[in-house]
């Protein structure tokens, strides 16, 4: 039986739906015109007024907004709303220069939880169930929006938050946990964990799990639900736009449900900026037309992927997105941690390094392994195994320092990594997403 949190919400019809967002839009665009000088600056470059938005048709004569001008921005000029109006921030993992930090007003996040319920009650959850959030807690949105749903919904909630995996096994066993949220990357170690210590998807009362942040391939996902005994349903976000929960899969499992009383998404060419039909693939533009304190106006997210307006079984109306594809720019997603090239760079050159490097990264046995090839300067180059090692293991340290995960360092001799004449390739992702 198909649950809902919000059902005269989710399944309303389209003419409500594009009632409401039109009403939002209207009212979010004066209210940024009127309360945010970045964004009215960027309107009447583009020679926009709030008069000029009536309807969601009228959508594409506002201005885009990027990752640029949210640095430009940072960390108060996007603000909708006064400082002693917030009451959270939550952050990025990590960027190359500054982090995203978004605000919250208690209206923002009450509507990003009435999200993550909705994501929850997708998968089956109700107030009977047990919920462990092995996101992590803190200033990434996953463990606080996971957790918020959770509470909404009634759960019983374990906020685990991420790591030591024995003990999440433990507590899964112990407390009786029903629904598990996490990374996919982590779930999958879960289950070879589970492996390890001889334990099977019987001897865990788990029943479904929401899991994102990341991509994660269909393969993963079968190969999860058999590990775990659940069903794996994805859900997408991103901290800009709140958190988990901008969409949400259902039972169908075919696409994620973007939330469309909130969440207005348009695709468009990452070249051109020209907005494409659905179906098309291209970069996922939202307009969060109800968040206060941090309002996201044609907010280009990067990620790839095409919508879906077809009737789901589900009985759900808003319309869905694929799983995103990869990326318009350069950042990697290792293990649930966003990771630039530019960021290595720094610390390779920091360490006196030349920039010649080239980063691997693959999935085996469903966890992502990532390592970086840096060729030694012919001044530091040497043939001695003790030295080499030891400079690997500095500067491993330094990029796990910057990057907050650790990579292997493998140093090779002068002149071994190919140059290029155009664009240097630096990455080489043999994950098959
Ligand atoms: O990852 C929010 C989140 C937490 C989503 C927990 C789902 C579950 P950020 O750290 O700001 O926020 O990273 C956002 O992660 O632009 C995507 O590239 C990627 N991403 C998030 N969810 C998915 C997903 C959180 N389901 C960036 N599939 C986004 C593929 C995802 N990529």
């Amino acid at each position: 039986m198909e649950r809902y949190y919000q059902p005269e919400i989710e399944c309303a019809s389209r003419d409500q739906i594009e009632r409401w967002q039109s009403e939002r839009l209207a009212r979010q665009v004066r209210r940024v015109y009127e309360n945010v000088p970045y964004y009215r600056k960027k309107m009447e470059e583009k020679g926009v007024t709030p008069d000029d938005i009536q309807s969601v048709r009228d959508l594409s004569k506002l201005p885009f907004l990027s990752k640029a001008d949210l640095r430009d921005a940072y960390p108060y000029g996007l603000m909708g709303k006064p400082m002693k109006d917030c009451v959270r921030i939550h952050s990025t993992s990590g960027t190359t220069g500054k982090r995203v930090v978004a605000f919250y007003t208690q209206h923002d996040i009450d509507l990003w939880e009435d999200c993550c319920a909705r994501a929850l009650m997708a998968a089956g959850a109700t107030d009977e169930d047990v919920v462990q959030v092995s996101y992590g807690y803190g200033l990434f949105t996953g463990g606080a929006g996971l957790d918020g749903g959770s509470h909404k919904v009634g759960c019983l909630t374990v906020p685990m938050s991420s790591g030591n995996t024995d003990r999440q096994i433990m507590f899964i066993r112990d407390l009786n946990a029903t629904v598990l949220c996490c990374t996919p990357s982590y779930a999958a170690y879960l289950g070879e964990r589970m492996k390890e210590l001889g334990l099977g998807p019987d001897d865990i009362p788990l029943k479904a799990g929401i899991f994102g942040a990341e991509a994660w391939s269909e393969e993963m996902r079968q190969d999860i639900q058999k590990t775990l005994g659940i069903r794996a349903y994805d859900i997408y976000g991103l901290t800009e736009l709140s958190g988990p929960g901008v969409s949400f899969e259902c039972s169908d499992q075919h696409g994620m449900h973007i939330n469309e009383d909130h969440f207005i998404p348009e695709i468009i060419d990452p070249d051109t900026g020209e907005v494409l039909p659905d179906g098309a693939m291209g970069e996922l533009v939202i307009t969060a037309v109800d968040k206060e304190a941090f309002p996201m106006i044609r907010y280009r997210t990067k990620d790839i992927c095409s919508l879906n307006r077809e009737k789901c079984p589900c009985g759900r109306t808003h319309v869905r997105m694929t799983k995103p594809r990869g990326r318009s720019d350069d950042m990697l997603i290792i293990r649930g941690v966003n990771v630039f090239p530019s960021q290595i760079e720094t610390v390779l050159l920091n360490h006196g390094y030349a920039a010649n490097y080239q980063i691997l990264v693959d999935r085996v046995n469903n966890t992502d392994t990532f390592e970086i090839l840096v060729e030694m300067t012919p001044e530091m180059f040497t043939d001695s195994i003790g030295e080499i090692q030891q400079l690997q293991k500095t500067l491993s340290t330094g990029l796990q320092s910057m990057l907050g995960i650790r990579p292997k360092v493998t140093l090779v001799a002068p002149k071994t990594i190919a140059r290029s004449e155009g664009k240097a390739v630096r990455v080489v992702d043999k994950r098959k997403i």
